[in-house]
């Protein structure tokens, strides 16, 4: 069987009608809602195992766990146009369920879905609306959908407008806010909340203790009613209930996650892209013929041929080296120094960003936490309020637009924070648009007479030597990582550039390459691309040299002379073109009567999916950046 054929049949969706004034589920309502949460639930583990098996990752769990909800949902659309017949979620990876829905609806051939999260699909991680025919809406940062949905009620009072929700996101401080609009307003918001008690690095009760939806949501003064997910009668109930109150109300369903998948349920692991084995294994259990299976064995991951100059054949993720590093910093304290002096939090991702190699190698330092990234952020700062002692805070740099204003009060505090910001620029974003890491110089968002420090490693060995030079400064430093692996620099005798002997200091750039025709000035993943493409034109006699700009908001006053004095400037970056380095430094060199030609390359485009076709679909590889060269050269 091909990916020309969904092998699932779709059309076996039975439609019914529900209407909420009955208490009770028929023998004939239950078999079909039944026989819908299997057909949907077999087709989210298959086509989310296609992530899986094409490496480019995903989600499983969210969606297969509110499958019953779904099933729910739309027989109540079927039944009566008072309800909004939008399924929002505030969990942007449960897209799965979107996808579902706009090939139920004929939106999207069934048999698309098997290009989940695939490159230029139009399926990516998160739900984007524009992007995929049927998509309704746009999610994928957590807390982010229901004070939004609160205005969709706003604008259609007479509508019942619905949300599906998770004990994640409902961890988000934007929740409590949108709470509180609900219930001051008494709006027809109706909260589907998945409690598995699962989010990334583990589970909430153990985490977060003290921490329980259904007792916040009651505190705010919704109606909260509990079910058991996996009972349709139970289930049934609690949506009867929800539906016959006047105003804001929350349905919490308990359930293990992944229930039914063995390996999977009740674990963290369920949150990610089912792997391929136990996909086989769960569809085998139902039934399927071997060329369903086939389906799954035969993708394989995309491998990327191109070969870079100027840097080794082997990667080090820097996300994970800013833990190593900062664990060799913490190795020269005693545990009670430390555990006095450093205080790092996560935000439920430190599998992602690093701190689990801290969290295992100095537990007395590190705090696990929440989704709650602006009090995350701010009880580091606080933690740093002591002028002696010093919090480290990180996140993916998506999330760095949300702490903007607590950054300011905590520099208005004189706070010393570390923060490490991961998924930096687009590299391997499967994960989309609304986790582009791009405006990272918000950051930079104090005057003149105060000073906050951006800096971006250029490969593994520079993160180890900012880390060691910068640890223990005082007031808010960020420093930067990407999603993707990073080769390390290689200087022309093919040592590495920030090898042995090399010391960091912060403001001062790097010249990779000096050069007479111009100039290239990049930093952290676009050094490699930028090296390969300077060194292919000086292989054609083209002398251009080329920067590391890994302190991105200082002016190094040498650097900038010698390529301001240079026929051409281009700055190349994985940021937001209009808010990077490069919106800037054509300001700096104007400032110094330096008038080289000038051209800046970032991030222009929403995303395109995938993995390492983001940065040709910005304009942002080595090809792409010889093309510039040439023209301002000529
Ligand atoms: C603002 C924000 N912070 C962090 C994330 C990263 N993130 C994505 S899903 C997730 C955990 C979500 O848990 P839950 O919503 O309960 O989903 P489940 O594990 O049940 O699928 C996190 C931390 C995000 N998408 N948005």
């Amino acid at each position: 069987m091909s990916l020309e054929e969904f092998p699932i049949d779709l059309k076996k969706y039975k439609k019914i009608a529900l209407d909420p004034t009955k208490t009770q589920l028929t023998s004939e309502q239950k078999s079909a809602l039944t026989a819908n949460i299997n057909l949907f639930r077999d087709a989210i583990v298959l086509f989310t195992a296609t992530g899986a098996a094409r490496g480019v990752s995903g989600h499983t769990g969210g969606p297969y766990d509110t499958v019953p909800e779904l099933a729910i949902l739309l027989a109540l659309f079927e039944h009566s146009e008072k309800f909004h017949p939008v399924v929002f979620d505030e969990a942007g990876h449960r897209v799965a369920t979107q996808y579902l829905l706009s090939a139920l609806s004929g939106d999207l051939p069934a048999e698309h879905l098997l290009h989940y999260r695939q490159a230029n699909s139009k399926l990516p991680g998160h739900p984007e609306l524009g992007l995929t025919p049927g998509v309704k809406f746009s999610s994928g940062r957590l807390g982010h959908m229901w004070p939004l949905v609160n205005g969709v009620a706003l604008a259609n009072k007479s509508k019942v407008i619905f949300c599906l929700g998770s004990d994640g996101s409902q961890q988000e401080g934007n929740d409590a806010e949108a709470a509180r609009l609900a219930v001051a307003q008494s709006l027809n918001v109706k909260l589907i909340i998945d409690d598995n008690d699962v989010t990334i690095a583990g589970h909430p009760s153990e985490y977060l203790k003290g921490y329980d939806v259904g007792k916040t949501l009651e505190g705010h003064g919704l109606k909260v009613v509990r079910a058991d997910g996996e009972d349709l009668d139970s289930l049934w109930s609690g949506f009867v209930e929800i539906l016959n109150y006047e105003g804001p109300a929350a349905l919490i369903n308990k359930r293990p996650m992944c229930p039914g998948i063995k390996g999977l349920e009740g674990s963290s692991h369920g949150h990610d892209a089912i792997p391929v084995k136990i996909a086989v294994e769960y569809l085998r259990g139902k039934g399927y013929p071997q060329s369903v299976v086939d389906i799954l064995t035969n993708i394989k991951p995309d491998p990327n041929p191109y070969l870079y100059i100027g840097s080794t054949k082997e990667l080090a993720a820097n996300r994970v080296e800013f833990g190593e590093a900062v664990s060799r910093v913490l190795d020269g304290l005693s545990k009670e120094e430390a555990a006095k002096k450093v205080l790092v939090i996560d935000s439920d991702l430190e599998g992602s960003t690093g701190l689990k190699v801290i969290h295992q190698k100095h537990p007395e330092v590190f705090l696990p936490s929440g989704i709650m990234e602006r009090g995350n952020f701010s009880a580091a700062a606080g933690f740093g309020f002591d002028k002696d002692k010093f919090g480290v805070f990180s996140t993916f740099s998506a999330f760095l637009e949300m702490i903007i204003s607590e950054v300011t009060m905590a520099r208005l505090n004189y706070c010393n924070v570390l923060c490490h910001f991961s998924h930096s620029g687009v590299d391997e974003m499967a994960d989309n648009t609304c986790h582009f890491g791009i405006n990272s110089f918000f950051a930079d968002n104090g005057l003149s007479d105060v000073q906050s420090w951006l800096y971006f490693p250029a490969d593994a060995a520079q993160m180890d030597a900012i880390i060691a030079r910068i640890f223990f400064e005082k007031g808010l430093r960020f420093i930067f990582s990407t999603r993707a692996k990073v080769p390390w620099i290689l200087k022309p005798d093919g040592s590495k550039f920030f090898g042995d002997g090399y010391k960091f200091e912060p403001g001062k750039d790097d010249v990779i390459l000096e050069g007479s025709k111009g100039y290239v000035v990049a930093f952290g993943d676009m050094v490699y691309r930028a090296h390969d493409a300077v060194l292919r034109v000086r292989q054609e006699g083209l002398d251009v040299g080329l920067v590391n700009k890994s302190t991105l908001n200082l002016v190094d006053e040498q650097t900038i002379r010698k390529v301001g004095t240079s026929p051409f400037v281009i700055v190349v970056e994985s940021f937001n073109q209009k808010t990077g380095l490069g919106s800037k430094f054509g300001t700096w060199l104007l400032e110094r009567q330096l008038t080289p030609k000038y051209a800046y390359m970032g991030v222009i485009h929403e995303g395109c999916g995938g993995l390492t076709e983001q940065i040709p679909h910005q304009h942002l590889d080595p090809q792409s950046i010889i093309q510039k060269i040439r023209s301002l050269s000529n």
